[in-house]
């Protein structure tokens, strides 16, 4: 019996291509070329599945072009480049990879709001410049982290990891906002309060991001928001891009409106702002929160499980979608 064939539209673990390899007959980008849209869907042409990344986009266009496409495993928890109900229109089932990364962004976005208010790599640029000649006493000096409070916006599986560490690790007050509360049990184990975005806006010392990225979730913050926030507060964004506006964000870093920010994803990535490359009080780091090399596997993994179970069993692990009628 012939394999079914599919893409695999970004270089991975070559031991999670070989374990696809039983199974499909596999086209890889091993040579992680970036395929323009049409390139894609030309690539996708004759497939009944693909895995794909953040960066690959699957709309109608490319639904209408491949009505052979059957399943299509995002390797991130984020699936904001799935058009999920064109997808589920077209019988194309989605999936991506939830929880296996939770841990592990929980981490870097505690890390990046270390680096953030501690103001890490700004003082080793500084080292680095050969510009440290003397100890002075305001040095570098930044925010507070233990015993400040913190406003979690997206109280997700990962915003509830880093309530967790900032509670419990860090002994923080902290507060969040979300489109729905958390039952008061997870709100205990969290130790965290709901409140209102423009109050937490007000109150929090270090401001996370951490919500999925949709129509109604765009520019989150924005130069009102951020004129809402502290002078001496700071902004961290592990969300995606697009939840913040970085050309106000450039303008309030510039203008010292809030101290610092730490930002792991950017609007039209992988392009930068350029006000935010030309601004001191900002860490940036290229989307690389989930970027552990267990993690990334155990994403390769679970997307690459999404497949094979959908073709061997006839459902995906983790679906985003109900396709009627539509078995392997
Ligand atoms: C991925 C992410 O690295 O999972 C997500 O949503 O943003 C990251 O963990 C990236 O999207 C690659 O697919």
């Amino acid at each position: 019996m012939n394999k079914p064939s599919i893409l695999v539209a970004r270089a991975i673990f070559p031991e999670v291509l070989q374990s696809l390899a039983q199974v499909f007959e596999v086209e890889s980008n091993q040579a992680d070329e970036v395929w323009s849209a049409a390139e894609l869907t030309r690539r996708m042409q004759g497939k009944v599945g693909a895995l794909t990344t953040g960066s690959e986009r699957i709309d109608t266009a490319l639904l209408q072009a491949n009505p052979q496409l059957r399943i299509v495993a995002n390797m991130a928890v984020g699936f904001n480049n799935f058009d999920v109900p064109a997808m589920t229109a077209a019988g194309v089932v989605a999936s991506n990879t939830p929880d296996v990364l939770t841990e592990t962004t929980a981490d870097f976005g505690f890390a990046l709001l270390m680096a953030t208010a501690r103001r890490i790599t700004e003082s080793e640029h500084f080292l680095r410049a050969g510009q440290w000649t003397k100890w002075s006493y305001d040095m570098f000096a930044g925010a507070e982290v233990h015993g400040s409070t913190i406003g979690i916006i997206g109280m997700g599986r990962i915003g509830q990891g880093i309530a967790r560490r900032a509670a419990h690790g860090f002994g923080m007050n902290v507060i969040y906002h979300n489109r729905s509360r958390l039952s008061a049990e997870l709100e205990a184990e969290c130790k965290a309060s709901y409140v209102s975005k423009e109050e937490l806006l007000k109150t929090a010392d270090h401001v996370v991001l951490v919500v999925p990225y949709s129509a109604e979730s765009h520019h989150t913050i924005g130069a009102a928001e951020l004129a809402q926030m502290k002078s001496t507060a700071t902004l961290v964004n592990i969300a995606r891009g697009g939840i913040v506006d970085d050309a106000a964000l450039a303008k309030a870093l510039a203008a010292r409106q809030i101290a610092a920010a730490g930002i792991d994803v950017f609007e039209g990535e992988p392009s930068v702002h350029p006000g935010l490359l030309k601004v001191p009080n900002v860490v940036l780091t290229p989307h690389i929160a989930s970027a552990t090399i267990k993690t990334r596997r155990a994403m390769a993994q679970l997307a690459a499980d999404n497949l094979m179970e959908f073709f061997t069993k006839g459902q995906a692990v983790t679906p985003l979608n109900t396709v009627a009628g539509r078995t392997a």
